[in-house]
């Protein structure tokens, strides 16, 4: 196959409601979609980077531009391009993983789509559709975040994922357990917390949460294996695992015993796959984040979502809790699940029409 060059797209799409974390509240989404275009086929990736670096280091601006000047020319030099030489050939330029995954992704897409193998397979998937959860943001009231709550179990998914922050935790959890008994609950930190807080997160081993989803920051797995010495809820890691090897690192440690697994945060579905593999090997489940995706990062999701160590509900919410209209056709919850795509690549591609009502700008990256 050969890279005849990658569009990036700039594209800003409304959120149904802004989504409040520690690190910020979004009102819309603003992220990047590439389309490789090859020889055979075309492909598209997205990347989790927002226009600010809140989540992680990268943002919409820097992965562009690292893809325009660094990233999109180091495939030129590879001869018979194929999903597997993209890493490889991206491998002397560090970090940037959102940049990597995203590009990748669009290559991979192109790949399979030119073969007619749909992503799920590629993968090893053995699901044809996955359980999903819902992540809530943090609210202004708990009288609003008991409301979106409800909401959210009339919708059918399957747990409840509350964002906490220090001041926002112990009261939100209890309101939410007391009001909706007996379901599948968990929270996430996003990193606010420093070990000095360990009194509030011991506080909430009175819930019978599932998981407490990254309480420290991301380089302390020391920190993290500490607190679960004390902390009887299983600790799940995010943003400390950046790698297969991050992963092994972190279980060997005991800093956590469950792993959110996000391709962009990783560098690509190729090493999130790895990382299920690690994770499998130690008996430690895993489950599948989401980062705000259109229906291209979402589709890609799901296909890694059905893999056999994928044992937990995940983040793939369905496109309409996020979005009125997304770019693709749209992911519908149906019993608590979402369909794994069936066709070849990551199975959808943009709507045209809807593609450019959401497009800021776009460049066009040619390989030569
Ligand atoms: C997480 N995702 O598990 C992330 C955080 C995240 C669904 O909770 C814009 C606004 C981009 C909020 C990317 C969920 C984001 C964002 C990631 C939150 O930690
Ligand atoms: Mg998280």
């Amino acid at each position: 196959m050969k890279l005849e060059g990658v569009e990036i797209l700039h594209i800003a799409m409304p959120l149904v409601g802004a989504f409040r974390t520690s690190f910020g509240t979004e009102a819309v989404r603003e992220t990047l979609l590439l389309r490789a275009v090859t020889d055979e086929a075309e492909g598209w990736g997205e990347s989790g980077a927002s226009e600010a670096p809140l989540y992680s280091g990268e943002h919409t601006h820097g992965v562009a531009d690292v893809l325009a000047r660094h990233l999109i020319p180091a495939l030129a030099a590879a001869p018979d391009l194929d999903a597997h030489s993209v890493a490889p050939a991206l491998s002397a330029f560090k970090e940037n993983r959102l940049a990597k995954a995203a590009l990748e992704t669009a290559i991979l897409d192109a790949d399979l789509k030119a073969r007619g193998i749909p992503l799920s397979y590629a993968l090893g998937a053995v699901r044809r559709s996955v359980a999903s959860g819902v992540s809530v943001g943090i609210a202004d009231s708990i009288p609003d975040l008991l409301d979106t709550v409800d909401g959210y179990l009339a919708d059918g998914y399957l747990r409840i994922k509350l964002k906490i922050e220090p001041g926002w935790d112990v009261e939100p959890v209890r309101a939410v357990r007391e009001r909706f008994g007996d379901i599948v609950l968990q929270v996430d930190a996003n990193a606010s917390y420093e070990r000095s807080d360990i009194d509030d997160l011991l506080a909430l081993d009175d819930f019978d949460l599932s998981l407490v989803e990254q309480p420290l920051p991301a380089d302390d797995l020391l920190g993290h294996a500490m607190l679960g010495r004390r902390l009887a809820t299983p600790i799940c890691l995010d943003e400390s695992i950046v790698s297969a090897r991050a992963a092994a690192t972190a279980i060997e440690l005991g800093a956590c015993r469950i792993v959110n697994i996000k391709a962009g945060r990783v560098g690509g579905y190729l090493e999130a796959r790895r990382i299920h593999d690690v994770c499998a090997a130690h008996g430690v489940p895993v489950w599948c984040g989401g980062m705000l995706e259109t229906g291209v990062g979402r589709a890609a999701n799901v296909a890694l979502a059905a893999l056999p160590g994928f044992t937990l509900p995940g983040d793939t919410s369905a496109s309409e809790r996020y979005f009125a209209e997304d770019i693709t056709e749209p992911f519908r919850l149906v019993d608590g699940h979402l369909a794994v795509p069936t066709g070849p690549g990551i199975g959808v591609s943009p709507d045209p029409d809807a593609l450019a009502r959401f497009t800021v700008s776009r460049q066009w990256v040619p390989v030569r």
